[in-house]
């Protein structure tokens, strides 16, 4: 059995007293035994969201890191950076990365194995444009997307590892991807761990579906046999609305 994840990513949302707020509010997070949770802040959050959460079930997590353990990247912030003040996520090479800041699959692949060496659950996120899902190569393009981004990783690392199905298509658009096609590509995520380590392996690692996931549609997702969880933009951003979400995955 793998356990549900959900995670928010707030992108870049949120005052510091806004994001205060929101961890202020919240009053019904299920035991992490049960749902693994977590909220992914702007770095400017991250400290104050990790000592208020101390006694709480909730995870926070980071959207970036630098894949380097340190040393002038002027406006980068490290994995042992976050590690030291208690973050236990980060989100690696979410498409909006990808497309405005230049990431591509090997800066993912090397951030990727830089989270592991410091003991951080990387969200590896994957996912095809529209015009790839229209010439029918969403499936090849996911493929490539895991293959380079786990490339030397050890089967106990992408056992460790949450891979994020986000199609680009759905990602702030309102627009989602069915349960059945989040299913079959998150179905072709798994297949892929499978033939690049083994069966065994590809049974633990846990996949997201990610792209305008909210309240009224996450139990259809959760049902699905390959989701084992969320990566949520916008329905993330209010607690309550948090809280369904978390709900819904029990
Ligand atoms: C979205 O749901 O819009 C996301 O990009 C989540 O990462």
């Amino acid at each position: 059995m793998r356990k549900p994840f959900i995670a928010g990513n707030w992108k870049m949302n949120k005052t510091f007293d806004e994001a205060v707020e929101f961890i202020d509010a919240l009053s019904n997070v299920p035991s992490n035994d049960e749902v693994e949770s977590a909220i992914c802040a702007p770095f400017i959050q991250l400290k104050e969201l990790v000592d208020k959460t101390q006694s709480s079930q909730i995870n926070i997590g980071a959207q970036n890191m630098h894949f380097e353990d340190a040393g002038a990247y002027t406006g980068e912030v490290s994995a042992e950076m976050l590690t030291n003040i208690g973050v236990k996520h980060v989100i690696i090479g979410h498409s909006e990365r990808r497309q405005y800041f230049n990431e591509t699959d090997e800066t993912v692949n090397l951030k990727t194995k830089q989270a592991h060496k410091n003991n951080l659950v990387p969200i590896v996120c994957v996912g095809e444009s529209d015009k790839e899902r229209e010439a029918g190569k969403a499936a090849e393009v996911v493929e490539s997307q895991v293959k380079l981004g786990l490339e030397g990783l050890t089967a106990e690392q992408v056992k460790a590892t949450v891979i994020a199905y986000e199609p680009i298509w759905a990602i702030g658009t309102g627009k989602s991807a069915t349960s059945a096609d989040a299913n079959e590509m998150c179905g072709v995520i798994r297949k892929q761990v499978a033939a690049l380590y083994s069966g065994a392996v590809s049974e633990k690692v846990r996949i997201q579906y990610g792209g305008s996931v909210k309240p009224e549609n996450i139990k259809e997702y959760m049902a699905c046999e390959h989701i084992d969880g969320a990566l949520v933009g916008g329905a993330a951003l209010k607690p309550d609305s948090f809280e369904m979400l978390l709900a819904g995955a029990l």
